[in-house]
């Protein structure tokens, strides 16, 4: 946008928390804003802010060459967008909705036949972020509708234009929030862990508090370390490592499930960590490789 262009027209539609942060965030940098919502109270606050209420999706689509929109699920973009079809001509298209790389292809195809450019996104963020610079936005699919809209993208967040195949963004999106709730999926086993302390004769288990401040966040913030060199591992193809093979992970790693059964805690979050430690080593792995070599194994299971 030249410096001095006024902040061009956008449309949001969907009206939850995430919608209902990027209509603020549009506001806040002085676009004219148009919303719609199926539940059409949910715009009433962003019109005491000064957006306009569309009186339906088609009327939303046609006010702005920019149409945001998210929603809960893919299969809403479409009932939301279903009666405005015909007004997607010669608009573009951003749908932030999560969805997996097929939708985003799907949806890409269907945008298209409507005579729409079509971006996809994924955000990572909570409403909170949205128009702070912790909030990363990635996109994918139409790059040269993506140039001509970057400037009002770029208020929702920092963005990252990932290539033009629609499903890019949605796969890195899945691919982040899984490597997330790996993370989650850890602290919710090493906290039952803590709170197991004791359990046995009845006293109160330990403070999670007390062991993630102290001892859990030190020892994962110094382990991300480790990270860029299995990646490096990954895409080589070179697993080996120097300090922790695989046939010493595995032994140690029965030690975790054995003390995990005795103390009552579940094993279903890290068990399957287990199996694919053997799956590996009994398909070829070298007992000196290293976990990166699991990647190969877990992709075993594509069709
Ligand atoms: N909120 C978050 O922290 C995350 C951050 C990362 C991205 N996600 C994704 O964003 C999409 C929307 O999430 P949301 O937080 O806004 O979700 P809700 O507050 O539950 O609002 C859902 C909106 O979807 C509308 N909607 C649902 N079904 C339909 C439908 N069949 N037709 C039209 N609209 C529909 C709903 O409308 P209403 O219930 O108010 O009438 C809301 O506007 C989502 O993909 C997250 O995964 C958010």
């Amino acid at each position: 946008m030249p410096a001095s262009a006024s902040p061009a027209p956008v449309t949001v539609v969907g009206l939850g928390d995430m919608g209902t942060a990027l209509a603020r965030a549009f506001l806040t940098a002085g676009h004219p804003v148009t919303v719609w919502n199926r539940s059409a109270a949910k715009a009433d606050p962003l019109v005491a802010e000064g957006a306009v209420r569309a009186a339906s999706p088609a009327a939303a689509v046609e006010a702005s060459p920019l149409v945001v929109a998210c929603v809960l699920d893919y299969p809403a973009l479409r009932e939301a967008l279903g009666s405005a079809e015909s007004r997607l001509d010669g608009r573009t298209l951003v749908n932030l909705t999560n969805g997996t790389p097929e939708e985003a292809q799907e949806t890409g195809a269907w945008a298209r036949g409507l005579g729409a450019a079509y971006i996809d996104g994924g955000i990572m963020a909570v409403p909170a972020m949205i128009g702070t610079p912790d909030a990363a936005v990635l996109y994918s699919g139409d790059a040269s509708a993506f140039g001509r809209h970057e400037a009002a993208l770029r208020v929702l967040g920092p963005a990252s234009f990932l290539g033009p195949a629609d499903g890019t963004a949605a796969l890195n999106d899945i691919a982040l929030l899984t490597g997330m709730y790996g993370l989650l999926g850890g602290f919710v086993h090493a906290a039952a862990l803590i709170r197991s302390e004791g359990a046995a004769d009845g006293s109160e288990g330990g403070s999670v508090t007390e062991f993630t401040e102290n001892r859990l966040l030190p020892w994962l913030t110094a382990m991300t370390g480790i990270l860029p060199a299995l990646a490096r591992q990954v895409d080589s193809g070179d697993f080996r490592t120097e300090g922790s093979g695989l046939a010493m992970q595995l032994r140690a790693y029965e030690n975790f499930l054995s003390a995990s059964r005795a103390r009552g805690v579940r094993t279903d979050l890290i068990a399957p960590f287990h199996a694919l430690m053997e799956r590996a080593l009994s398909a070829g792995a070298g007992p000196s490789d290293d976990v990166s070599a699991l990647v190969d194994t877990l992709r075993d299971g594509r069709g």
